[in-house]
Parts: C-alpha cells; sequence; structure tokens
C-alpha cells in the first residue's frame, strides 16, 4: 500500500452527482471528495469515450486518484436522443421540450446510462457502465432527484424518479449500477487500483 494519503476525488460541477455518488459509496467504506469543476466534454457519440476524454484532461492539472462521470438518456423513439446531449438539451428545450417530442409516440421507452472514468496520472482509465431501463412519463411530475428524473419512470416501478425517495433512486438508478461495480473492483484489492496510489481514508 502506498504511504502516502491521498484522498479520491469526484470532478464535477453537478453537486447532485457528488450528493448521489457518495451515498452510492458509503455503505463500501469509501469516501470521495468535490472536485467541482464541470468536466471538458469532447463531443462524441460514446458516453464511455467523453467520460475518458474528462478524466484525461482533467488529469493534465490534478494527479488524482479522480473519478469523473458522463450520464445521458437515451430514448428509443427519438433513436437514442438526446444521449451524449442530454445537457444541452435540459438546458434549451428542457423536460417540456422533449415531452412535447413525445407527444405522438405510444413508444416510450428509453434509458439513462452513467460512464465512471477511474484513473490516476499515469495510469490507464477503468471504465464502469451502468444502466437503468424504463419509460418516459407524459407529464413532468415529481420534485425529486434532478435533471430528468421527474419524466422517468424505472421499470417496475409506476412513479418518476421525481417521486421516489433517494433511498430507491440510490439503489435503482443508472449511477448507482456504475459506482457499485466501480466499488466492488476497488474493494477486490486490484493492482491498478494499489497503484493508483489511493489510500481510504479513516
Ligand atoms: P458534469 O459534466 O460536470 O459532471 P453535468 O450535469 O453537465 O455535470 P452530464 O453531462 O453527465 O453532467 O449530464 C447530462 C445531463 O443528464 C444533465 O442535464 C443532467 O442533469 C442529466 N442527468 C445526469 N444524471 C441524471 C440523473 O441521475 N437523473 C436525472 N438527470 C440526470
Amino acid at each position: 500500500m502506498p504511504s502516502d494519503d491521498k484522498p479520491l476525488w469526484l470532478l464535477t460541477g453537478n453537486s447532485n452527482k457528488f450528493r448521489e455518488a457518495s451515498s452510492i459509496l458509503a455503505p463500501f467504506g469509501i469516501t470521495i471528495r468535490h472536485l467541482k469543476r464541470s468536466k471538458v466534454e469532447v463531443q462524441d457519440p460514446r458516453l464511455e469515450n467523453i467520460a475518458r476524454f474528462g478524466l484525461k484532461t482533467a488529469l493534465e492539472n490534478h494527479q488524482g486518484p479522480l473519478l469523473v462521470e458522463d450520464s445521458g438518456i437515451f430514448i428509443k423513439a427519438l433513436s437514442g436522443f438526446p444521449g451524449p446531449y442530454s445537457s444541452f438539451v435540459y438546458e434549451t428545450i428542457g423536460l417540456r421540450g422533449i415531452l412535447d417530442m413525445l407527444r405522438r409516440h405510444s413508444d416510450r421507452r428509453a434509458y439513462f446510462q452513467c460512464t465512471v472514468a477511474f484513473g490516476s496520472s499515469g495510469l490507464d482509465a477503468h471504465l464502469f457502465t451502468g444502466k437503468v431501463a424504463g419509460k418516459i412519463s407524459r407529464r413532468v411530475v415529481g420534485i425529486k432527484g434532478f435533471g430528468y428524473d421527474p419524466i422517468f419512470i424505472p421499470d417496475g416501478s409506476t412513479k418518476t424518479f421525481g417521486q421516489t425517495s433517494s433511498t430507491f433512486k440510490n439503489s435503482h438508478s443508472h449511477r448507482a449500477k456504475a459506482f457499485q461495480k466501480f466499488a466492488k473492483w476497488y474493494s477486490s484489492g486490484s493492482t491498478y487500483a494499489l497503484k493508483s496510489g489511493w489510500v481510504r481514508e479513516p
């Protein structure tokens, strides 16, 4: 185990993401710190490439160990749109714009994806992806969560993520699945994780 104490950082300009990731990792005994900056986003259809690029760029100014994540919602009737453009679409046409586009569609299927990139300077990134399938509601419902949560109903539920508790979302979401994969991989004591220099905080 390396001797110098290196905490684990999550770089994101989105405090909701940080809050959720902290709660998901806590049961694994993993504490993260918030590096509150937006990642540099490359235009690419794959969230994996966006997360990997965001991490690589961030490691130019921060030696890590570092987590960066990219998320998006993929709507079947819109051929996967907004996908990698989810942030821009949310800030421009918003939830009502999405509902308008889907007005005439009976196929409401969609999924959320979260891809987490973990790395440290000098090491290649490791990626962890989580997805949750569901459908787009007819109306904006609920005030919990953030972003697209008030229009997304995960499979097996009748409520949007905007109506469910954070405990429910943090055990069923795309982010939960991605960060849990990361936590299990790290906890299994991989040599890569050890090489990253990260030492658990007491
Ligand atoms: P960083 O890049 O700084 O991490 P961001 O909010 O810009 O923050 P993304 O590009 O990954 O992050 O976000 C894509 C969009 O998807 C953005 O509008 C989010 O609000 C939304 N989003 C991401 N995760 C979500 C979730 O769990 N529930 C609802 N909407 C989510």
